[in-house]
């Protein structure tokens, strides 16, 4: 596949290919442990795929074969959360959580190794997890002095039951990518030199589907969920259809027209 690099950065590789775009956490010496910047980085990355015509799904990744992601950089880990260059403490991943959360697109993890931490909570958050047989799935919070208890947690409880995800969360153990698929919190694991493959495969097929079905598929999922917030973007997404629509078009029509609307010849449907 002729991928096309779309931006060079320090900590992640952005990349495109036929309608989809791939993230990748290139840090492969911390096991795509991810620093503030990196944090930073993804945003940017996603933020981009979002305003993109021509990227229709995202896939996160991990470099190499040993790591989707580990989680949050202990290195750099101080006062108040995760130390950035300007010795700020940050806990930016939270914004990246609901980056993904929020993306009007289908957001697909391809986990090829380590989704531990941090990084277990980003598969958690994306729409879809296709793993390789060499991934490990598990939770290192309480073990390690930090923990997620937001989508990590809440979510994860969606996916596995609350019983589950206690467990996952109270004795952070590790789980092959096999107990992880029988959990369903992964939709397939495959071997790993077919990991892309599959993964492009079930893009291509949401790329065939419709984008709009899709996105308010996610919205209305994510409503049930998300409280006040998930309704907003749902709603958010209904006022975008409506605005396509010739009943809406005849209001702002009217207005500019200096008449009154005529809405009497649009259907009131039962
Ligand atoms: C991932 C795991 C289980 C792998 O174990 P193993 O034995 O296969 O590899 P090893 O030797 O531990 O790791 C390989 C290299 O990667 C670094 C290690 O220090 C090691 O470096 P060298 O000794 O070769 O130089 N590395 C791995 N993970 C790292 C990390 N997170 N930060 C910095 N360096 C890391 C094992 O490595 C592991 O358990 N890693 C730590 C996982 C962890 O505790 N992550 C943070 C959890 S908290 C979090 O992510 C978080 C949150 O809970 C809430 C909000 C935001 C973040």
């Amino acid at each position: 596949r002729n991928w096309k690099t779309e931006k060079e950065y320090s900590d992640i590789k952005f990349e495109s290919w036929e309608g989809i775009g791939k993230i990748t956490i290139n840090r492969p010496s911390v096991y795509n442990a991810f620093r503030p910047e990196t944090v930073v980085q993804l945003i940017e990355a996603f933020d981009t795929c979002r305003e993109r015509q021509d990227i229709g799904v995202i896939i996160l990744t991990g470099e190499g074969d040993k790591a989707f992601c580990s989680g949050g950089d202990q290195n750099v880990k101080g006062h108040g959360g995760y130390i950035d260059e300007a010795g700020v403490p940050r806990l930016n991943v939270l914004d990246l959580h609901k980056r993904i959360r929020s993306m009007p697109k289908p957001v697909v993890a391809m986990v090829n190794g380590y989704a531990i931490g941090g990084g277990h909570v980003l598969h958690v958050v994306c729409d879809l997890t296709v793993a390789s047989d060499n991934a490990i799935f598990g939770q290192s919070g309480p073990k390690v002095g930090s923990f997620d208890a937001g989508f990590g947690s809440s979510y994860l409880a969606r996916h596995v039951g609350q019983k589950k995800a206690r467990e996952i969360w109270f004795l952070c153990k590790q789980y092959s990518a096999k107990e992880a698929e029988d959990m369903g919190m992964v939709n397939k694991v495959v071997p790993l030199d077919k990991l892309e493959d599959e993964t492009i495969e079930w893009c291509q097929i949401m790329l065939q589907r419709s984008p709009m079905a899709l996105r308010m598929i996610k919205r209305g999922l994510n409503a049930e969920l998300d409280g006040q917030t998930g309704i907003m973007e749902l709603a958010g997404d209904a006022t975008l259809m409506f605005y396509l629509m010739e009943e809406a078009q005849e209001g702002r029509k009217a207005f500019l027209e200096k008449r009154d609307p005529d809405f009497k010849q649009f259907p009131k449907f039962p």
